[in-house]
Parts: C-alpha cells; structure tokens; sequence
C-alpha cells in the first residue's frame, strides 16, 4: 500500500460491529455500513479499500433516510449531549480483517479522536475519547495517510497499545498544514453527505 490512492472519502452510515466490546477494551470504533445504496466511496467498490490502518478526519451527522444521502447538519441529536453532531474529528481508521480476531468480512472502522481538552477525551476504560453511542447516523470520513499493515497481535494488551500509538500519530499527522489535510479537514467538514463519490 502506498499513499497513491489517497486520499479516499467516503459517506455512508454506522452500523454495529462484532460486539465484541471495543468500548470494553476502551478503544470503540464506529464500523461504516458497506450496504449498496448507503456506501458512497471514492475507491469505487467497498472491496477495493486496501487494507492498513491510515489516519484521517470523520464527522457524524443525521440519520439517512430512504438509503441515500441526508442532512448531516448539527443541531439535533448529539454523540454527546447534542454538542458534538456535525464536528470533524481526527480519526485513527482501521480498514481490513482484524487478523488478530482473524474476521472473514472486511471492515472500516474509525475511532473518533476528541481533542485533548476536550471533556469525552480521556472518559474510556484506557483514557481514550468514549461519547455516546452513534448508531445510525451518517458517517462523512475521509481517510488521508497511511501508517502501518494491520497486524496480528498476542493478547489485547498489545493490541491496545499499538492502537494507543496509531492515535497519537494520528493527532501528530493531521495537525500537518499541508494542501490534501486541509482539503480534506475542509471536506469532511462541509460535505452534505448525498454526494455520490464515486464518479457515476
Ligand atoms: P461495534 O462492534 O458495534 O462497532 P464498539 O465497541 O466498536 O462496537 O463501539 C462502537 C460504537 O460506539 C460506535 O458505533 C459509536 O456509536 C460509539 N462510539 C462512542 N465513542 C466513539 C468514538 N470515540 N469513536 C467511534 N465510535 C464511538
Ligand atoms: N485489529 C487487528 O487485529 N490488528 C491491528 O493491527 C489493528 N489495528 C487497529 C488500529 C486502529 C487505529 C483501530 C481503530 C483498530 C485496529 N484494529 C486492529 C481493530 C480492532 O481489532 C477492532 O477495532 C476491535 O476488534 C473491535 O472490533
Ligand atoms: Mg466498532
């Protein structure tokens, strides 16, 4: 994987994932919804994601209705208290099979980073950002740098700690002021969410 694909957007909404207590393991991830109709990538085809964990911006808005599209403003219904429909979010992104749970089904999965200050920042079990659940709603990401293979790892621990790590280079990487993080930053923040993005 080189970053000649990116960077890659895409809209679609959260829907639930394995269960398997990602907000346990204190690192929850919104899993992006690959149903035709509902995904719009850039990248074509949700198949064609190359698998890595990459860093990026996210923002969660409206429910979409009727599977397409939908008003990702920011003023109702909130992750948190309403207040945080519609922000950007630097986001530390997984996209692949979690080979150390060894999944059959590819998945993208974004952990929403609120910033240091911020009140949801340090509230999961391992300090990272915990809001409300988000379920649903539509989901405006795009995936900007890539910074490592996705890997399999012995025991949660290391796997947490890696994740830990991903996070901090992905504040590091997105406070770059470079032309594509600006325009995607840019993107994520004012993008409707009913653009069709992959050139149809
Ligand atoms: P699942 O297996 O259903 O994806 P997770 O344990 O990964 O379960 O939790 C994901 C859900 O938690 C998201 O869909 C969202 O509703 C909520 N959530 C809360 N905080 C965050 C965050 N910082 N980043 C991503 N999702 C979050
Ligand atoms: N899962 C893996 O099996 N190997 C990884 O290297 C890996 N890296 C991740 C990096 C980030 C930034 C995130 C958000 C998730 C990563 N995951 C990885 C996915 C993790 O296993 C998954 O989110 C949980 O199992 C909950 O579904
Ligand atoms: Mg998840």
């Amino acid at each position: 994987m080189t970053n000649q694909q990116l960077p890659i957007r895409i809209i679609s909404k959260v829907v639930r994932g394995y269960g398997r207590g990602s907000k346990d393991l204190g690192i929850p991830t919104a899993n992006v919804s690959r149903e035709k109709g509902i995904l719009s990538c850039s990248c074509g085809d949700f198949d064609h994601l190359p698998t890595g964990i990459y860093w990026g911006f996210a923002r969660v808005g409206e429910s979409m209705t009727n599977g397409g599209g939908g008003d990702c403003g920011g003023h109702s219904g909130g992750i948190h208290g309403d207040s945080e429909l519609g922000k950007v979010f630097i986001a530390a992104i997984s996209i692949g099979f979690n080979p150390t749970y060894n999944n059959k089904e590819k998945t993208v999965e974004p952990h929403l980073i609120a910033p240091a200050t911020h009140p949801q920042r340090h509230a999961s079990s391992t300090g990272e950002t915990q809001f409300q659940d988000f379920y649903d709603k539509t989901i405006i990401l795009s995936v900007v740098g890539y910074l490592r293979p996705e890997l399999p790892f012995e025991g949660l621990e290391k796997l947490t700690a890696a994740i830990k790590k991903d996070i901090n280079d992905s504040e590091r990487l997105a406070g770059q002021s470079d032309s594509t993080t600006r325009a995607e930053r840019e993107w994520v923040e004012t993008s409707l969410g009913n653009e069709r993005l992959d050139g149809q």
